[in-house]
């Protein structure tokens, strides 16, 4: 039997994302080598760079070069040489959009080994969010009036189909049934009274339809609190674009960095390739320095692999990265060590081979 090739699109983007980069490809070529499939890894330089240099984000073919490869790497997208609001919509979300990218996944899971910010994390903390991806609050339609004057105003309109809420909830609920069977959809329809009870009464309907889950509605600023006070009651949450957006940065922090954070940009029916992408952002701040945390991108290249089909690849990077952190102190600056990437980096393929040594005897 011949062996796999994945064709895989690399978009480092800006800052730190290229930094990550490369520790995610060394991982998981390592780890193919092992399992038997092979990686075959374009480059794009598509980031803001480019837009200084072109003029936009990506060229006018860029979703169709995106569309031959079987999956997208994504680092980091913003500089603050351009307002975010241009390169986010000029390359991350058309990409989702264009690919039917519709659910979001991103673990919030503490590793052992790495300190929480919270009091008391004996209870461990492994939340699964699932954010819509491709409508709600991050929509196009609005606009401006009366620009520059004093009566200036500005409408930005949300967009919630029946279509798209009942996905990402069925979608949310799947998940549930594989874990401790219970959902917490955030909502706000308190204060918004069109689109949250809308989104309110679209869970309710698709709850009805699973009587072994058990599902339950939350404002999403008293969720915001309990991803604090009490992440060990939370299993699976499902959100809109924005609310789910916000909450997994709460769910990154609670689980010791923003760099830990990995996502899924998924098209389920595989139409189109999904897109992996560690939570945190391109970190101007740091970028250049070479102690950026690649956990998070290395992750992301692992749920990437199991959304591949190799599963085992994941789970050995997983395993991978999880001895690291609870045999070794090797810790980057925001873990609250002083290693850098590439000892960080060095700490998990040393690791995956240990692994494989280990389970090979
Ligand atoms: N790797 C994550 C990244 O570059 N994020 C940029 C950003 O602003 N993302 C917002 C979003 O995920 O909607």
């Amino acid at each position: 039997m011949s062996e796999s090739r994945y064709s895989i699109a690399v978009l480092p983007g800006d800052g730190i994302g290229h930094e990550v980069m490369s520790p995610a490809i060394e991982v998981v070529d390592l780890v193919a080598e092992g399992l038997g499939f092979s990686m075959s890894w374009e480059e794009y330089p598509w980031s803001c760079a480019y837009y200084h240099e072109h003029g936009s984000m990506m060229p006018a073919d860029g979703i169709d070069t995106l569309r031959k490869h079987d999956a997208i790497l994504l680092g980091a997208v913003g500089d603050p040489s351009l307002p975010d609001h241009l390169s986010l919509w000029g390359l991350l979300i058309p990409i989702r959009r264009a690919f039917n990218q519709y659910i979001n996944l991103r673990p919030a899971v503490l590793l052992p080994g790495i300190a929480s910010p919270l009091r008391d994390t004996s209870r461990g903390i492994d939340i699964l969010v699932v954010r819509e991806n491709s409508e709600g609050e991050y929509s196009e339609v609005g606009g401006r009036v009366n620009p520059g004057t004093e009566h200036e105003l500005a409408v930005q309109e949300a967009i919630f189909s029946r279509r798209g809420t009942t996905r990402v909830i069925e979608y949310a609920v799947a998940l549930a049934t594989e874990r401790k069977k219970e959902v917490v959809s955030a909502t706000k329809s308190n204060g918004i009274i069109h689109s949250m009870t809308f989104w309110d009464e679209v869970f309710g309907d698709v709850m009805a339809k699973h009587p072994d889950v058990s599902g339950r509605l939350m404002h999403v600023d008293a969720l915001a609190a309990r991803f604090v006070s009490h992440p060990h009651e939370l299993d699976v949450v499902v959100g809109s674009n924005l609310f789910g957006d916000i909450l997994t940065d709460i769910g990154a922090a609670i689980v010791g960095s923003m760099g830990m954070a990995p996502s899924a940009n998924l098209n389920p029916e595989g139409e189109f390739p999904s897109m992996f992408e560690p939570v945190h952002g391109s970190a101007p701040d740091i970028a250049g320095r070479g102690i950026a945390n690649p956990i998070g991108q290395i992750w992301s290249a692992a749920m990437m692999l199991d959304h591949l089909g190799e599963r085992e690849a994941h789970d050995l990077i997983m395993r991978s990265i999880r001895s690291v952190l609870a045999d070794s102190d090797v810790r980057t600056p925001d873990l609250g060590g002083t290693a850098t990437t590439t000892e960080m980096t060095a700490a998990v393929l040393a690791s995956v081979r240990a692994h494989r040594t280990q389970e090979r005897s």
